[in-house]
């Protein structure tokens, strides 16, 4: 009819409702995913509404409190003081499963500051949540996002903040909509990035035709990007945010179709999708603030996103810009490998757990990798230097994929945090350099550890083993294995530090960030030493940076010496080819 509305900037590519083969099909696919594991049960969802209403009484406080500590004369002020808490990420968008956190924003009038919010929030969680309840409290006042983190009854909560500078009160709860751009006027970047999250999946919820659909149709999308390790937006893939964006641009084309019709059509239509033309959920609308919006005709920047997705809230932003040509070329892969499976499951050939099945990025996908490895001494210092290194990672992708012998450099989505005790500097300095030997596997911190036996470590190792074999791809190995594997040198100018005294039975805290090679047709050489080091100085010249403290290394890997702990139970690990016998 023409009454019908048009959801984002085209008109629908159909409004056909569902057949009957549809609807069956939608079932399977909701009954696979709790199969898989993807729904919590009722009670672990009342627990978090629980949380939450809390979390509410809390914030109410928290501006009672400020209130009355700047204005003690203000009864008025004092008696109508309120905050108002909001999701975003997967709570929000209806999304989440039993391992999610909260993700969770406290707002309050004007006069309430972010220096308040650090200075009173965590004590108040201590002092008004249940005994016991609030676990694993950290405050992270300088970052990016400053974000109070802890558990609730051992839900992991995400609690950010941000005030409203425009409103000297806030109305009664549930009366302030985020998505209103008035009320980022007079914030500064670190509130106003607050503010985005909820922002953006409030306009995501209200841009799509059928948010129950939606939902569905998102599960089933982010369990097989998850399982497909192409899930996480810090390595160079998609996160959360953008898989949704990309679904619900999908519902908007087919604003009838039934969830299990909109995974197939979000695989026919992404893997066609002529990037870098964006996908947006609107037009970009104009807001107060004087800052930039996305743009290609405008930044020059821009222009350069390989597959821009473009959030829908004011200040439209592009999500994906940190996607690579290897990042784009995997994803484009999988979308094809999707389609292909869903196209045999709509035929009925093939379950819709086909589309599930795990990645092979250890087991079959590559003979080389990269293993670029942050090492610290304490657990602190660790959290942060494997934070910063893993925000590099694709930094370093992007070098290596340029060179002409390199078709693709495939980053792993997460790195593999591990452990270790050493007793010399020679055996730290082994652990720097990917050794396991020392590893030990217990995850609290007391003194009772246990050394992980390992048999033979030289295996993990394994660097001269083909030094003397002609041909082209292990020559090309030796190329890599002139990578130096020192830590970087400290720079004269830095201030020198106390050096940690080497004690026996040192603790050392690794996370390793694997990216799978593939070489070009005809490769003759692998090396790599130029990237590697232009890496390690860049990540060496960090403002936070601290020679005595943090320590990287940048590894060959063969397939055949990859750990065993990238191998889950049931997968094997490559082995050497049989030596031929002439
Ligand atoms: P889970 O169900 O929690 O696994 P999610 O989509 O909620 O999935 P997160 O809780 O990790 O994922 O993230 C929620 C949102 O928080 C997504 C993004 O807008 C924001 N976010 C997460 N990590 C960062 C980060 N490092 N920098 C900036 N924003 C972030
Ligand atoms: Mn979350
Ligand atoms: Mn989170």
């Amino acid at each position: 009819t023409t009454t019908e509305k048009t959801w984002g900037i085209t008109p629908p590519i159909s409004t056909t409702l569902p057949t009957p083969a549809e609807v069956q099909a939608s079932e399977a696919l909701l009954e696979e995913l709790r199969n898989q594991n993807q729904f919590e049960s009722p009670a672990e969802t009342d627990k978090r509404k629980q949380v939450l209403a809390s979390l509410q009484v809390i914030a109410d406080e928290f501006v009672r409190r400020v209130a009355r500590e700047k204005e003690p004369t203000n009864e008025v002020l004092i008696r109508d003081a309120r905050g108002e808490i909001f999701t975003y990420g997967s709570y929000c968008l209806g999304v989440y499963g039993p391992g999610s956190d909260i993700d969770t924003l406290v707002t309050a009038p004007r006069y309430v500051t972010r220096e308040d919010y650090f200075k009173y929030f965590p004590g108040l969680l201590q002092e008004m949540a249940p005994k016991g309840a609030i676990t694993d409290l950290t405050p992270v006042e300088d970052a990016f996002v400053p974000i109070i983190k802890f558990e609730y009854w051992g839900i992991s909560i995400d609690l950010i903040f941000s005030r409203i500078a425009t409103l000297n009160q806030l109305p009664p709860h549930g009366k302030l909509k985020l998505t209103n751009n008035e009320y980022l006027r007079g914030l500064d970047d670190r509130e106003l990035r607050s503010l985005n999250g909820n922002r953006v999946t409030e306009e995501i919820l209200n841009l799509v035709p059928e948010p129950r659909t939606f939902r569905l149709a998102l599960r089933a999308i982010k369990l097989w990007a998850q399982r497909r390790a192409i899930y996480a937006n810090i390595i160079g893939f998609p996160g959360g945010v953008v898989w949704a964006m990309m679904v619900a641009r999908t519902c908007q084309l087919y604003p009838k179709a039934a969830p299990a019709t909109l995974v197939a059509k979000f695989f026919q239509i992404m893997k066609i999708w002529r990037w870098p033309q964006p996908v947006q959920l609107k037009h970009p609308d104009d807001g107060p603030l004087n800052v930039r919006v996305w743009n290609p005709k405008v930044y020059r920047s821009d222009s350069y996103h390989l597959m821009p997705v473009i959030t829908p809230a004011y200040p439209q932003m592009c999500a994906t810009f940190n996607i690579t040509h290897s990042t784009k070329a995997i994803i484009q892969r999988e979308l094809e490998r999707g389609s292909a499976i869903v196209e045999e499951i709509q035929a009925k050939k093939r379950p819709w757990k086909d589309l599930f099945t795990k990645h092979t990025f250890f087991t079959t996908d590559h003979k080389y990798y990269l293993a670029v490895i942050a090492a610290s001494h304490t657990k602190d210092a660790h959290k942060i230097w494997s934070g910063f290194v893993e925000s590099k990672v694709r930094v370093l992708v992007g070098d290596i994929e340029r060179l002409p012998y390199i078709a693709i450099a495939r980053p792993f989505n997460k790195g593999y945090e591990r452990r270790h005790k050493v007793e010399s500097e020679e055996q730290f300095f082994d652990v720097q350099n990917g050794s396991l030997k020392y590893e030990v596997k217990d995850d609290d911190d007391s003194e009772d550890e246990q050394i992980v036996k390992k048999q033979d470590d030289r295996e993990t190792n394994g660097d001269t083993k083909f030094k003397s074999d002609p041909d082209s791809e292990a020559k090309a190995e030796n190329a890599l294995h002139t990578i130096p594997s020192i830590k970087p040198e400290p720079d004269d100018e830095k201030v020198k530090v106390e050096k940690i005294p080497f004690v026996s039975g040192s603790k050392v805290y690794t996370t390793t960030h694997y990216i799978g090679l593939e070489l070009a047709e005809g490769a003759k050489s692998l090396d790599l030493s130029f990237q590697v080091n232009t890496f390690k100085t860049m990540c060496s010249e960090w403002e936070k940076y601290n020679a005595e403290l943090n320590f990287l290394s940048i590894q060959h890997v063969k397939n055949t010496n990859l750990p065993d702990d990238v191998f889950e139970p049931g997968e094997t690990k490559p082995k050497p080819p049989l030596k031929k016998l002439d």
